[in-house]
């Protein structure tokens, strides 16, 4: 990390808002490593304005129309957005998610809309980690809005939307008997749930169902608004404009509040990734005593983590060498 550095005026060029500026820096954040953590660095004092709301919801409930929808409203009411479309399992741009960018074709004339496809790149520092400094670029470069949207609802899809102030389910009926297709955790992160196709029969039985689910949850949760909408005309898409904005708005001083709470959670997903990749790349006698000894009941998990905790944290990291390369190949391009 130590010593990369990105020119100024890539990082200045970013805040002006240039569209090029901020595809480029996309590209950075997605390769990850130290011209990544210098260029986050640079720009995240400009961060904390931009409402951040991620979408995510089994494949096929609606997520791109309904993404697309309100985009169209976010940009009738004036502000401008810009659009992640991530997809964790694939390992290149492409696929679904350009399927996503055609669909959102309406949008590409209109310079209010930024929109761009991620896609896991297996780089060092994971995607969750890219995601926070996409967004924090958008944020940046002075979007009013981010929005994340992913492909599927597994696992690496909610970590990526958890990444967003504000979290659309969505939903559509006949997905799966009894709303399966809402797994544990999806419904936890969900600030707001959406029953998309409310044009079909089981719409309601849907609603219904996922009302259920909610009141089943601890006490002392918030209310979780449940809406529908008919992506494919628009129905029910300024409602949730109006649900996400209240949410938005909703205790007075929040943007600061919402950008350390990113910051923490950056912080969080950062450190947690570090570790896992030297725990995996170590390879000395002293790691593998420790595990022979959880193995053999000697010491208990939590002693063994703290220990390598505290030994991971003095071990000389690849990123080094990195950043030489980095240095000498990059630098002069950016
Ligand atoms: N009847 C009906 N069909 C819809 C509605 N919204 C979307 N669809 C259709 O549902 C299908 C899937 O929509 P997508 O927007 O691609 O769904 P998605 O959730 O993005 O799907 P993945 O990206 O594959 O996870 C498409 O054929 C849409 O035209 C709606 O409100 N009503
Ligand atoms: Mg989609």
């Amino acid at each position: 990390m130590a010593g990369a550095r990105i020119a100024p005026s890539l990082s200045e060029r970013v805040r002006a808002g240039d569209s090029r500026a901020v595809a480029r820096g996309i590209t950075i954040m997605e390769d990850g490593g130290p011209l990544a953590s210098a260029l986050h660095a640079a720009i995240l004092p400009s961060t904390g304005r931009a409402l951040t709301i991620g979408f995510t919801g089994p494949p096929g409930a609606g997520k791109s129309t309904l993404v697309d929808a309100f985009v169209a409203a976010l940009r009738k009411s004036g502000r401008t957005v810009a659009v992640a479309a991530v997809d964790p399992s694939s390992p290149l741009s492409g696929g679904a998610v350009l399927g996503d960018r055609i669909r959102m074709g309406r949008h590409t004339e209109d310079e209010g809309v930024f929109i761009r496809s991620i896609a896991s790149r297996g780089h060092l520092g994971g995607l969750t980690e890219s995601i926070h400094h996409i967004v924090d670029l958008f944020d940046a470069s002075g979007r009013d809005v981010v929005v994340i949207e992913t492909v599927g609802a597994g696992q690496s899809e909610v970590e990526v939307v958890d990444v967003a102030d504000i979290r659309v389910v969505v939903n559509a009926p006949g997905l799966g008997d009894d709303v399966q297709a809402i797994k544990a955790g999806i419904l936890e992160i969900a600030s707001i749930l959406v029953v998309n196709k409310a044009d079909l029969p089981l719409a309601a039985r849907t609603v219904r169902q996922l009302r259920a689910m909610l009141s089943l949850r601890r006490d002392g949760e918030k209310d979780v608004p449940v809406l529908e909408t008919v992506a494919s005309t628009g129905q029910g898409v300024a409602e949730l404009l109006a649900a996400v904005l209240a949410l938005g708005a909703s205790a007075p001083g929040d943007r600061q509040a919402r950008r350390r709470a990113r910051i923490r959670r950056l912080v969080a997903e950062s450190a947690a990734t570090l570790m896992r990749r030297r725990t995996m790349a170590r390879r000395d006698p002293a790691l593998l005593d420790l595990l022979a000894q959880i193995e053999a009941g000697l010491i208990s998990l939590d002693e063994a983590v703290a220990a390598v905790i505290s030994e991971g944290t003095k071990m000389p990291d690849r990123i080094s060498d990195q950043t030489q390369v980095a240095e000498s190949t990059h630098e002069p391009a950016v």
